[in-house]
């Protein structure tokens, strides 16, 4: 009943609310990996709303602060353990070289995680070689590349070039997004994926994880 509420308020954005209850849960020794999947449906309602049209994007925001403060509560509570069980996968993810936006990366973290997703978030204006040496590094499934200028798309065309020189571009798939980013763009630039939003990277990060 606690966690059906809990999703309620999230999908109805009532942080407030939310983190008492989460708060509530905790301290009432509740296991932290059901409060994780109220929350993670609580985002996925959040989701149907945004697809619907209900929900704009300052919504979509609103739900990955709040998010983030949740997953700030259940952290210390949660276990490895759990951490590893729920893993749906692993993903490094950058704003490529000479960009410095980042809300919409950061969504796509907040969303990919509120998903099961483990995210190494490397941050913005970051070099191929940088990222070639996170992929040797922590080894992850997907490569999630955020560009919002038409001026650095040559960033995404470079990465992969380098992931390629580097011999790394069969050890990792790549998703690519952000407002200049067009299906048509990511498939010229041999990309695996393209995600018209933080809602669609995660079906698109779930489908590259099941190969297909
Ligand atoms: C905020 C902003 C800034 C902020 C960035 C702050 C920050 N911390 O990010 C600041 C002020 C720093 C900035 C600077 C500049 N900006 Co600016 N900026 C914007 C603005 C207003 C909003 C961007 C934003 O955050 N949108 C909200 C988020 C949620 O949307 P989003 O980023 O598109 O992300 C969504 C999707 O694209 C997708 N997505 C994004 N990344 C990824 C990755 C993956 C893997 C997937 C699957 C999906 C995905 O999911 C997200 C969520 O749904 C846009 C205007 C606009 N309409 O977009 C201009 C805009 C992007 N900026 C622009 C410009 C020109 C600049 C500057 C060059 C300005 C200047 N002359 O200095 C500099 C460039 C600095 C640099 N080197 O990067 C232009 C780009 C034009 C173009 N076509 O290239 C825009 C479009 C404004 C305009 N209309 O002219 N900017």
């Amino acid at each position: 009943m606690k966690y059906k509420q809990l999703a309620q308020t999230i999908e109805q954005l009532e942080a407030e609310s939310a983190l008492e209850l989460v708060q509530q849960l905790v301290a009432g020794g509740e296991s932290p990996a059901e409060i994780l999947a109220a929350s993670r449906a609580g985002m996925e309602g959040v989701g149907k709303r945004f697809e619907g049209g209900e929900y704009f994007v300052a919504d979509l925001m609103l739900s990955a602060n709040l998010f983030q403060e949740i997953m700030q509560i259940l952290e210390p509570v949660l276990s490895a353990d759990t951490r590893l069980m729920e893993s749906k996968g692993k993903v490094v993810i950058a704003t490529v070289k000479e960009d410095i936006h980042d809300i919409g990366k950061n969504l796509v973290i907040a969303m990919l995680s509120a998903n099961g997703f483990e995210v190494v978030d490397l941050g913005v204006n970051v070099d191929p070689d940088v990222i070639c040496q996170a992929i040797i590094r922590e080894q992850p499934h997907i490569l999630a590349l955020s560009c919002l200028l038409t001026s650095t798309l040559d960033g995404i065309e470079d990465t992969i070039a380098e992931l390629e020189k580097q011999g790394l571009r069969d050890k990792v798939k790549v998703i690519v997004g952000g407002a200049p980013v067009t299906a048509k763009l990511a498939q010229q630039f041999g990309a695996d994926a393209y995600g018209a939003d933080a809602y669609d990277a995660v079906p698109q990060c779930l489908a590259l994880m099941e190969g297909r």
